[in-house]
């Protein structure tokens, strides 16, 4: 049962209801479930789960600064003039305490609220080793049961999140921005294997063919035809089956100009975003990708109710004892590790 307003409390049941049904006030205390590992978390994302599998997952990374928000928020605005809806989830790995970047969110939701047709929920990372959390696919998870047709993914191009963000995404944009020195040497290794759009954004400042023109130098040279992922630590490369592999079937990664500020550039975009999604259709790659994003969530799921497991049998005090067997040399890391996961 999920707290509400002190007293009232919400059934499991209803908050699946309310999520397959698009009442955002129980959209959003599903997500709360999720976020905060609710003991209702699960039995709520087991019953949508069979609804989802509709909405096109976008995911957008890039450095702090570059206007990622900025873009998202544009990029909703017309994908609902569009006629779509959309649901955005922004990830930052910075506490919520700090203030910097929620506070601009608030300014965000702002501009996004009144809108049926669009949700939005900011959440801060938490002990998933930087990467992307587990509960951030749940939120995915819940956005797509309740029915949005595109949901972007924000997240601070920073770490492991910035790998992540491609085993979560249908397509995956990196955004840049003019201006970071050296450009070859500012556009971080790495990048080329994630995106399947490359975008500079605020090309209203002074700098940004330059940064352009590296950009499209390192797709020219590293030919960019295949989408590399890691997986079980293993560099997995995605591409389609060589017997069927021809030039129009491959995915052309081209560098778009935007101005999010303004909104230059931006239909351009959501049109471009749309074309890799109809590509993703026609030329099979949707099912790798459906398979890579299934075993990834899988792999998170496992992972945290591995560590909930951990810490529920092994109480401080004895974590502390055994801390002590092994700082007294009586025994090793190795086998107290050992002998303590045959205990889950
Ligand atoms: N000049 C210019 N400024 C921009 C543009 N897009 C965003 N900004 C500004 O850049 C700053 C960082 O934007 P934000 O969207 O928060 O970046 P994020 O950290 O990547 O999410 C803000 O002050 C924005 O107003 C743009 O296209 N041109
Ligand atoms: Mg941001």
């Amino acid at each position: 049962m999920i707290e509400l307003a002190k007293r009232r409390a919400i059934s499991a049941e209803a908050l699946v209801q309310g999520v397959l049904t698009g009442n955002r006030l129980l959209l959003a205390r599903a997500i709360s479930a999720a976020e905060n590992e609710h003991a209702d978390a699960h039995a709520i994302l087991r019953a949508v789960f069979p609804h989802t599998g509709h909405a096109h997952i976008i995911g957008i990374t890039g450095a702090p600064g570059t206007g990622k928000s900025t873009l998202v928020t544009m990029l909703a605005q017309q994908y609902r003039a569009a006629g779509l809806t959309v649901g955005i989830v922004a990830i930052d790995p910075t506490s919520p305490f700090t203030g910097g970047a929620l506070l601009g969110d608030r300014v965000r939701m702002r501009v996004l609220s009144g809108d049926s047709g669009i949700f939005m929920r900011s959440m801060a990372t938490r002990g998933s080793l930087g990467g992307l959390s587990k509960t951030t696919n749940d939120v995915v998870t819940l956005l797509d049961a309740a029915g949005f047709d595109r949901i972007l993914v924000e997240t601070v191009g920073v770490g492991q999140a910035e790998v992540d963000i491609a085993s979560l995404a249908h397509t995956t944009l990196v955004i840049e921005a003019p201006g970071l020195g050296d450009e070859v040497q500012a556009i971080k290794a790495g990048i080329l294997e994630i995106a399947d759009i490359l975008v500079v954004n605020k090309a209203d400042r002074p700098g940004v063919d330059k940064t352009v023109k590296a950009l499209e130098m390192m797709l020219e040279t590293e030919g960019s035809q295949t989408r590399q992922i890691r997986h079980h630590g293993q560099l997995l490369t995605v591409q389609a089956p060589p017997a069927v592999v021809t030039q129009a079937d491959r995915w052309q990664v081209t560098v778009m100009k935007t101005v999010a500020a303004s909104g230059d550039g931006i239909e351009e975009l959501r049109q471009q975003i749309e074309a890799h999604n109809v590509w993703l259709h026609t030329s099979g790659e949707i099912k790798v990708r459906e398979q890579l994003r299934i075993a990834h969530t899988l792999e998170n799921i496992m992972r945290a109710e591995l560590n909930r497991r951990i810490k529920a049998s092994l109480p401080l005090a004895r974590l502390n004892g055994m801390v002590e067997i092994i700082s007294q040399r009586a025994s090793d890391p190795y086998t107290v590790a050992d002998t303590l996961l045959a205990e889950i």
